[in-house]
């Protein structure tokens, strides 16, 4: 076998040199740490490192925008307001090609290279799989070489830092920027004025037209921190442009505040505060001013930097739409609608309808959820007092909006008020959801299922009045970060039998299909998870304390935590395996490290008491002399994207059993199957699509479908019912109620119990005894190491579809328009001098 250059094979492509690195290496060590060997800490170490690489990443990417400026090609921008990128450094050596040389050099300069790559605070900023979907679809953006940048906000503070104290959740604020980013570079020269607050005013201009003006209470300033985002393996380096918020100068404190110190640094601080914090989801974020003006300010700084592109290159308004696509991530840039209308009609002057039809051919708008009460909309006087001008511009929308829809359904009253911008019933709301599909030419759910059911549910309204506008466009995550760099032992077992090009064409990895057949190869890929997961095993012992045993199956359920995801299923399958196993010590059934992880919104009280469930169950099983280790329970603390890179290696069964029809899609599900885990699920979001994929002899079905799901709710749900007649869902229950995990406190998941017994809306009880029989199903399967091998290859090798340079081809064929644009490198020298 030829010899690895951990973790992957690269090609010398690159000018560089072991030499060469060195020398910058120790070079920025003095000259920007301005540090001695002797003296350094890790994080000089890890910045000097940085900042080698990045000086590395100048040439690509002073290339790319010079390319991009003369060709004026087409240019997608995703505006979303969370980028969940991870940690840079890892990423950007794999994509470059020289992660291997670096390690060398690291290691020869007598440091530990693991060490300095783990120093990198990540930029956690998003909250889970909306954010992260940003982030691999920059990635395979730049890999595609498509004209693309991201725009979001810089966070102060990133997602917060979880621990667990006494089995709950502490949140800790995230101090990301603390050491300093080294991946950044502020653009203060490309800053933006942002309005907000005040009045509007009509005025005639000198044409005798009747205009208006809005008078704004205060304007804050936007300043653009641009970060490369390189290709794999191309000269590509798009940007990720994110905007800080700043108190302007020109909004000279001393004339509004003459002698009024403390006055004009409160209006400092309060500028300063806009891009402060990213909301943790999940909470009532309806009433937040903040949210408001946080995704208003991006959006507005956003679209006047598109103007000023636009500008600069000579290109004039009227072809806004054919440079630029602006993908819509979720309603939080919705307002990008109202604000493209009101700069087109008051700051340049353009007619109201020229200025709709650049709008709706500009937004795509791309659906996440299909729970109701997780929709948009602001309440009415709060809207008006943060964009009183964009609530006349929506109003007057909705009126021609509505207009048509009279037109296309006469008579239908009921209708209009369902499809009107503005939520009449009882308090007034504008609906940003509504303002999305009206403003766009192109809407989406993130998996075939979702897609369907925006259409028949959430969305039917919009679907009857424009069916064209509807898209699937499954979701994918990038293989580069969650196979190369988080599994690299996996990535060169797969090069060393078909070559490099699965990494960039990932349905190349089918060729191996017949390796599942080869006893050789069933035994290295084993051994690959093996060591996989004793090096989970000791990072658990050093997160939680806990021993696990690495032959055990590794079971994962990590996600935000949340009652449609159900980890409290989860939950009531191990008390009931673990009553089973107190009872008949001989049951035949494999070791299980059942692992979780995942972060509860602040605010949402039944999630965290969710996680003291978990820890509590598990604090009563793992010291449980009788089970002699037989199953363990642990919850990680803090999953993050650096936690998660070590999980999905790691895994053996992947838990995605949330209640069919309520999944947009979930990625994680596809990063452990890439990785070689089995799943367990239902038939939601995108595990419907895996399913198809890998094969249903390979994937563990249970559950309700969503149509049951829906008929079993119109018949009339009576959870108390399953509890009376299931003897071990009772057992399990009353375990629970009378506090044997809870040390005898019978009010810690009264709460818990009480609301399944009477309400249960995710079906939990009408899914157990299917998710109990399937579990048992998978055990009997994880006996046969043979075939559970064989299966988890296939699972792997099967997953090409989920790679998101497909779901990305299809965007930018069906809904973007864009095309590649291979990037010339200027002059010869990739080498800083
Ligand atoms: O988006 C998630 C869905 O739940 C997943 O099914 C899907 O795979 C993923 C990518 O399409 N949604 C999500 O992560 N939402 C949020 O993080 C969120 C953030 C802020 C907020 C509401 C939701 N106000």
């Amino acid at each position: 076998m030829e010899q690895n250059t951990a973790p992957y094979r690269e090609h010398n492509r690159t000018s560089l040199t072991k030499e060469k690195l060195k020398q910058g290496f120790l070079d920025n060590l003095y000259f920007i740490q301005g540090k001695f060997p002797t003296l350094a800490s890790r994080n000089d170490y890890y910045l000097a490192l940085a900042y080698t690489i990045r000086d590395r990443m100048l040439h690509r990417w002073i290339s790319t925008a010079t390319n991009y400026y003369e060709s004026g090609a087409r240019t997608v921008c995703y505006l979303s307001a969370e980028f969940l990128m991870g940690p840079h450094l890892g990423n950007n050596l794999v994509n470059m090609g020289i992660f291997g040389m670096v390690k060398e050099v690291v290691e020869e300069l007598g440091l530990n290279f693991e060490e300095l790559l783990a120093q990198e605070e990540e930029p956690g900023l998003g909250n889970g799989g909306l954010g992260r979907l940003a982030a691999c679809f920059i990635d395979s953006l730049a890999t595609l070489e498509i004209p693309a940048l991201g725009y979001g906000i810089r966070y102060e503070f990133g997602i917060f830092e979880q621990t667990i104290v006494d089995g709950w959740q502490m949140e800790k604020t995230d101090k990301w920027l603390r050491n300093g980013n080294p991946w950044e570079v502020p653009r203060p020269e490309w800053a933006q004025e942002v309005r907000l607050g005040g009045h509007t005013e009509q005025y005639t201009d000198e044409n005798g037209r009747l205009r208006v003006r809005w008078v704004p209470a205060k304007i804050v300033l936007g300043i653009p921190y641009d970060t490369p985002i390189l290709g794999y393996r191309t000269n590509t380096a798009n940007t990720l442009r994110l905007w800080k918020s700043e108190a302007p100068e020109s909004f000279d404190f001393e004339v509004f505040n003459r002698g009024d110190y403390y006055g004009a640094v409160d209006q400092k601080v309060t500028s300063e505060n806009i891009s402060k914090v990213l909301y943790p989801n999940d909470e009532q974020l309806s009433g937040k001013q903040l949210r408001l003006e946080q995704q208003y300010f991006f959006v507005s700084c956003s679209l006047r930097d598109m103007l000023r592109v636009l500008a600069i290159q000579n290109i004039p308004l009227s072809r806004f739409h054919e440079k630029f696509a602006v993908q819509l991530n979720d309603t939080h840039p919705a307002i990008a609608v109202a604000e493209l209308m009101r700069l087109l009609l008051d700051e340049y002057l353009v007619d109201w309808d020229d200025a709709w039809e650049i709008t709706q051919r500009t937004f795509a708008y791309t659906n996440h959820t299909l729970l109701p009460e997780a929709l948009e909309q602001w309440p009415l006087p709060l809207f008006a007092s943060v964009l009183p001008r964009h609530l006349e511009i929506i109003f007057e929308i909705n009126s021609r909006f509505l207009d048509e829809v009279r037109i296309k359904f006469l008579g239908d009253e009921a209708r209009l008020a369902r499809l009107s911008l503005i939520n009449e019933g009882g308090e007034r709301y504008v609906r940003m959801a509504h303002l999305a599909c009206v403003g766009s030419h192109a809407i989406n759910g993130v998996a075939e299922l979702h897609s369907e059911l925006l259409k028949q549910d959430v969305l039917k309204d919009f679907y009857e009045l424009w069916p064209e506008k509807f898209r699937n466009k499954t979701n994918g995550v990038t293989p580069r970060r969650w196979m190369i760099l988080s599994n690299p032992s996996l990535a060169s077992l797969v090069s060393d039998r078909i070559g490099n090009g699965w990494v960039r064409d990932l349905e190349q990895l089918r060729q191996l299909e017949p390796m599942a057949d080869d006893a050789d190869f069933r035994k290295e890929w084993w051994d690959v998870k093996r060591a996989n997961k004793v090096a989970f095993a000791q990072y658990i012992f050093k997160r939680t304390g806990i021993l696990v045993d690495p032959e055990s199956m590794f079971d994962f359920q990590v996600k935000r935590i949340h009652e449609y995801k159900r980890q409290h299923l989860n939950v009531l399958h191990i008390i009931s395996l673990y009553r089973r196993l107190k009872e008949n010590p001989n049951l035949e059934v494999p070791p299980r490290t059942f692992l979780f992880g995942g972060k509860a919104a602040p605010g949402y009280h039944t999630a965290k008491r969710m996680i003291k469930l978990i820890t509590s169950v598990g604090e009563v099983i793992n010291r449980d002399p009788d089970i002699r280790d037989r199953i363990k329970v642990v919850f990680v603390p803090n999953f993050n994207v650096t936690t998660g890179q070590k999980i999905y290696p790691a895994a053996d069964l992947s838990e995605q059993i949330s209640t069919a029809g309520k999944e947009a899609s979930g990625t994680g599900n596809m990063k452990f199957s890439m990785n070689g885990a089995l799943t367990i699920g239902t038939l939601d979001g995108a595990n419907v699509e895996i399913r198809e994929e890998v094969g249903a002899e390979n994937f563990f079905l249970f559950g309700l479908t969503a149509d049951e799901v829906y008929a079993l709710r119109a018949s009339g749900y009576h959870p108390y019912d399953y509890y009376n007649t299931n003897p071990h869902l009772k057992d399990v229950i009353d375990l629970l109620r009378g506090g044997s995990f809870s040390r005898g406190d019978a009010d810690l998941f009264r709460g818990l119990t009480d609301g399944l017994l009477h309400h249960d809306p995710y079906l939990l009880f009408a899914d157990f005894q299917s998710y109990v029989d399937c579990q048992e199903e998978v055990s009997r399967a994880y006996l046969d190491r043979d075939h559970w091998t064989r299966m988890s290859i296939l699972n792997a090798v099967r997953s090409g579809k989920f790679s998101s340079d497909r779901s990305i081809r299809q965007y930018c064929e069906d809904i973007w328009k864009a095309e590649p644009v291979p990037i010339t490198l200027l002059g010869q020298n990739e080498e800083p001098t």
